[in-house]
C-alpha cells in the first residue's frame, strides 16, 4: 500500500527529471517575448576609481543600441542605490565613484544581445584611479583608504556583534589547565550555478503591471522588495508578478538582488518593451555575492583529561564595497554562534567584526545557512588541535566530550535550543563503516615507512530551518513559510507553496508529504512554486528551510484537509465523527474495516454530496512559523594519501554519515548529500578566490577558479541515523547544505593528521598541492 502512495521514507524518482532530462525545463533564458530588448552591462576595470567622465556617444550611435544608461540617469528617478538585506545600500549604478572591480558602471539595451555588447564594449569612461584596501585588517586599521564615503561614519567597520558571556569565558580561559589558540583563514568563495542569474522584466503601460521572471531563489520577499524600492515609480505590489521558473542551480547566489535586475525592471519601464539581461560566466563570477572570506581566531579551553570547558572566537568578516549578505536581520554574521558545535561547552564568547573593502559584496551564498559553514570548519578543526595537544585521538576526544542524547533538547552557552540528537551514534557508525581501528594501525605501518596518510573527522551539528518568526525576519518581513493545498472533485491535488527549487526537488518531496497525510497517490498531485500570482506568500528557499519550514506549512495544511474530511467521510458512512479513524490511508468505521471510504471518495463528496451546513469543497491553506530551528547533524570520515614528491592529496575514502530528522524521500536525500559532499571537497582543495593589492580579481575564470570535476571527486560513501526533530510536524530537519558544512574540516583534519608528525598543526584551505609541497620541504620530508 505504501509503495503505491508514494509517501514519506519512499524514494519516489523526480517528477520534474521527467522534463529537465529531456531537456525540457523552462529557465529564464529560454522565456522570450515579442519585440523583447537585451541589455548588457559596462564594468569597470578598476577596484577603486573616480568616474571623471562617462561617454556614451558612440555606443548610442550603433544601430540597434536604443538607450544607455548610466547613474546620472537614474538620479532622477532615485534608483541609483538601491537597499541591500542587511539595510545598508549599493550602488545600481556609480554618479561618482567605482568601489571593486567589475562593478555596473553603465547599462547599454539593444535590439539584439550581441548588438548590446558592441555597446557595451563603445562605452569609453574616463577613471581617475584612487587608493585600494582589499584586505579587511589594514582596512580598520586608522588611516585606512576609505570605501564608502557616502557613509556618515568615516572608516570601514561596518558592525560589531558579539553573543556569549565574555567575562564569564575570560575567567575560564585564565584558570584552564590547556588552552589551545588557532589563527584560520576561510577564503572567499563563489558558487557556480550550471546558470548564471538573468531576468525577463516586462511592463505594461496600459495596465501599470510589471511581470518579471527571474532567477531568484525568493520571489515573494524580491516583489516586496521591489514594491519598496520602486513605490514611487507606481510599481505597487498587486501590479508586479514575480515568476521564478526552473532555476539551474542557486546554492545561495539568487538571494540577493543584483543591480542588474533593477537595470532590466528600469529599462523596460522606460521603454515599455520587454528586457532581457542574462549574466555570462565571467561576471556571474566576478561580480556576483561572494561567501565565507572570514579572518578566524578561534581559542579553546579544556582539562588536562580532554574535557572542554570554553570557547572564544574573534573574527573579522570581509563584506566587500557592500555589506549585501542575506542574513536574518538580527544576526550580521549569520548563525555563527552554532560554533560551540556539538560540545557542551560551559562558556563561551563570539565577536565578529565587519569591514568594508574594495571587493564585490560578500557574505551570502554557497550552500551555507548563515555562517554555520564557517562555525563548523572552526570547531571541527579546533577539537582537532586540542587532540593534538593532548595527544589524544581524535575520536575519543569527541566521544568524551559529544553532548549526550540525554540532554536534549539542549540550550548551548551561546543560546540556540537544539532539537535532537545523537553524536555518539552517529561517528560511532561513521567509524565502524569506515574501519577506524584498522586504519590507525595502517596509518602507523605506513608512518614507519614514511609514507602519508591521515585520517580526519568532523562531527558536526548544523542550525537549519529558519525561523521562527521571534527571532528570524529579513527587513521586517518574519520568517515563516506557507502552503495551499486544493483536492479537486475527481481527488487529484494541486499543492502550492512559497518556497522554491532549484534543483532540490521539490515538486517530489512536497508531494510526498501531502500523500502521505491525505492517501493521495503522489502521481496524483501537482505542486507548483515561484509565481507570485499564485502561491502563497513565503519567504524562500535557502538555509535548508523548505523542509523544515514549508514541509511543515505543507504537513499541516493537509492535516486541516484531513479533519474537514473526516466530517464529510463520517456523513457518507452514516457513522459519528467520532466513531471514524483514519487508518491505512483511509477513513474507517472504528472495528468495521469494510466500511471505509477514501480520500478520493470524499473529495468528489466535498463538492457532490458534502453535509448541509458545511462548505463545500476541500482546501487548506497554513502559513508555519515553527516554534525552533532544526538541527541536523552528522559525523564524516575522510582517509587521505598525500604524494610526497608532489604534494597532491588524493581522497582514499570519504565516509558520511547523516542525521536530517525523518527522512520523505531517501533518495532525493542521497543526492543532496553527494552533491553538498562536492561542493564541501571544493574549498577544502581547490576553490579560492583572491586579489592582488590593486584589487584585481585572481581567478576570475575557470582556468584558474578550480571547481572539482567527476576527476577529483571520489565515490562518496553515505549511511544514515535518524533522530527526528521533536517539534516538525513531520519529524523531518533540513539536509540541503549540511554536506558543505561538515566536509571541509574532516578533508582538512585528515591532510594536517597526515602530516602531524612532522610537527604541522593547521593548514588553511584550500590545501593545495603547492602548499603542501611547501611543507613538505620544509620539514625535510618531500621527494
Ligand atoms: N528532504 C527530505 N527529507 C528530509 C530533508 C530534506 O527528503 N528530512 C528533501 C527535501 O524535501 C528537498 C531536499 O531534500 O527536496 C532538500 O531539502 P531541504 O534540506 O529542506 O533544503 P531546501 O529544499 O530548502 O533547499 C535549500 C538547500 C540550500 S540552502 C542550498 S544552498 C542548496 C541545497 O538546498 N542549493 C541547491 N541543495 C541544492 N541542490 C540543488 N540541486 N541545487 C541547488 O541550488
Ligand atoms: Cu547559504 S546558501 Mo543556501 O542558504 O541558499
Amino acid at each position: 500500500m505504501a509503495v503505491e502512495i508514494g509517501g514519506i521514507g519512499q524514494s519516489v524518482k523526480r517528477k520534474e527529471d521527467a522534463r529537465f532530462i529531456r531537456g525540457k525545463g523552462k529557465y529564464v533564458d529560454d522565456v522570450k517575448l515579442p519585440g523583447m530588448l537585451y541589455l548588457d552591462i559596462a564594468r569597470s576595470p578598476l577596484a577603486h576609481a573616480r568616474i571623471k567622465n562617462i561617454d556614451t556617444s558612440k555606443a548610442l550611435k550603433i544601430p540597434g543600441v536604443v538607450a544607455v544608461i548610466t547613474g546620472k540617469d537614474l538620479v532622477p528617478l532615485n534608483l541609483h542605490w538601491m537597499p541591500t538585506l542587511m539595510s545598508d545600500k549599493q550602488m545600481v549604478l556609480p554618479t561618482d565613484t567605482v568601489l571593486y572591480q567589475a562593478q555596473e558602471v553603465a547599462a547599454v539595451v539593444a535590439t539584439e544581445r550581441y548588438i548590446a555588447a558592441d555597446g557595451v564594449d563603445a562605452i569609453e569612461v574616463d577613471y581617475e584611479p584612487l587608493p585600494v584596501v582589499v584586505d579587511p585588517i589594514k582596512a580598520l586599521q586608522p588611516g585606512a583608504t576609505l570605501v564608502r564615503e557616502d557613509r556618515e561614519q568615516k572608516d570601514n567597520h561596518i558592525w560589531h556583534w558579539e553573543v556569549g558571556d565574555k567575562a564569564g569565558t575570560d575567567k575560564a580561559f585564565k584558570d584552564a589547565e590547556v588552552v589551545v589558540k588557532q589563527d584560520l583563514y576561510i577564503p572567499r568563495i563563489h558558487v557556480s550555478s550550471i546558470e548564471t542569474c538573468g531576468i525577463v522584466a516586462s511592463f505594461d503601460k496600459v495596465e501599470g503591471k510589471l511581470t518579471v521572471w527571474m532567477t531568484t531563489q525568493a520571489p515573494h520577499a524580491i516583489r516586496t522588495v521591489i514594491a519598496l524600492v520602486a513605490g514611487h515609480l507606481g510599481l505597487a505590489e498587486h501590479k508586479i508578478r514575480v515568476i521564478s521558473p526552473d532555476i539551474g542551480g542557486g546554492f545561495g547566489g539568487k538571494v540577493p538582488v543584483y543591480p542588474g535586475y533593477v537595470l532590466a525592471i528600469g529599462a523596460s519601464v522606460l521603454t515599455g518593451a520587454p528586457v532581457k539581461w542574462i549574466e555570462d560566466r565571467a561576471e556571474n563570477i566576478q561580480a556576483d555575492s561572494f561567501a565565507r572570506d572570514y579572518h578566524i581566531s578561534a581559542e579553546l579551553a579544556a582539562k588536562k583529561d580532554g574535557t572542554m570547558q570554553a570557547l572564544r572566537v574573534k573574527t573579522i568578516a570581509d563584506h566587500g564595497a557592500f555589506d549585501a549578505a542575506a542574513n536574518p536581520s538580527k544576526y550580521p554574521a549569520g548563525l555563527f554562534h552554532i560554533i560551540t558545535g556539538s560540545y557542551p561547552f560551559q562558556k563561551s564568547f563570539v565577536e565578529v567584526d565587519g569591514a568594508y573593502t574594495n571587493k564585490p559584496p560578500g557574505g551570502i551564498a554557497y550552500r551555507c545557512s548563515f555562517r554555520v559553514t564557517e562555525a563548523a570548519f572552526t570547531i571541527e578543526r579546533l577539537v582537532d588541535v586540542l587532540a593534538l595537544e593532548l595527544k589524544k585521538d581524535p575520536a575519543e576526544l569527541r566521544m568524551q566530550n559529544f553532548i549526550p542524547p540525554t540532554a536534549f533538547p539542549y540550550t548551548s552557552s551561546l543560546g540556540w535550543e537544539y532539537d535532537s540528537g545523537d553524536y555518539g551514534r552517529a561517528l560511532r557508525l561513521a567509524m565502524d563503516k569506515i574501519g577506524y581501528a584498522e586504519l590507525r594501525k595502517e596509518q602507523a605501518a605506513k608512518r614507519a615507512k614514511g609514507e602519508l596518510m591521515g585520517i580526519g573527522i568532523s562531527s558536526f551539528t548544523e542550525i537549519v530551518g529558519a525561523g521562527p518568526s521571534k527571532n528570524f525576519d529579513i527587513l521586517g518581513i518574519k520568517m515563516f513559510d506557507s502552503a495551499e493545498i486544493r483536492v479537486h472533485p475527481t481527488g487529484k491535488v494541486m499543492v502550492r507553496i512559497g518556497v522554491k527549487s532549484q534543483g532540490q526537488g521539490h515538486e517530489t518531496t512536497f508531494g510526498q508529504i501531502v500523500a502521505e497525510e491525505l492517501g493521495i497517490p503522489v502521481a496524483d498531485i501537482a505542486v507548483e512554486e515561484g509565481d507570485t500570482d499564485t502561491a502563497p506568500y513565503g519567504l524562500g528557499t535557502y538555509a535548508s528551510r523548505s523542509t523544515p519550514v514549508a514541509g511543515g506549512a505543507t504537513a499541516i495544511a493537509a492535516r486541516k484537509i484531513r479533519e474537514k474530511a473526516k466530517l464529510i467521510a463520517a456523513h457518507l458512512l452514516e457513522a459519528d465523527p467520532d466513531d471514524v479513524e483514519w487508518k491505512d490511508y483511509k477513513f474507517q468505521v472504528k472495528g468495521v474495516p469494510t466500511k471505509s471510504k477514501t480520500m478520493q471518495e470524499v473529495a468528489f463528496a466535498a463538492y457532490t454530496n458534502h453535509p448541509q451546513g458545511m462548505e463545500a469543497g476541500l482546501e487548506a491553506v497554513d502559513y508555519y512559523d515553527p516554534p525552533n530551528l532544526t538541527f541536523p547533524f552528522g559525523s564524516y570520515i575522510c582517509v587521505v594519501d598525500i604524494d610526497r614528491g608532489t604534494g597532491e592529496v588524493k581522497i582514499r575514502r570519504f565516509v558520511a554519515v547523516d542525521d536530517c530528522g525523518t527522512i520523505i524521500n531517501p533518495m532525493i536525500v542521497e543526492g543532496q548529500i553527494h552533491g553538498g559532499l562536492t561542493m564541501g571537497l571544493a574549498p577544502a582543495l581547490y576553490e579560492q578566490i583572491t586579489y592582488d593589492e590593486q584589487g584585481n580579481i585572481q581567478g576570475g575564470t575557470f582556468m584558474d577558479y578550480l571547481l572539482p570535476t567527476a576527476m577529483e571527486t571520489p565515490s562518496w560513501e553515505t549511511a544514515k541515523t535518524t533522530t527526528p526533530s521533536p517539534h516538525h510536524p513531520i519529524g523531518a530537519k533540513g539536509v540541503g547544505e549540511s554536506a558543505t558544512v561538515g566536509a571541509p574540516a574532516a578533508i582538512a583534519n585528515a591532510v594536517v593528521d597526515a602530516l602531524a608528525h612532522l610537527g604541522v598543526r593547521h593548514i588553511d584551505i584550500p590545501i593545495t598541492p603547492w602548499k603542501v609541497q611547501k611543507i613538505l620541504k620544509e620539514h625535510g620530508a618531500a621527494e
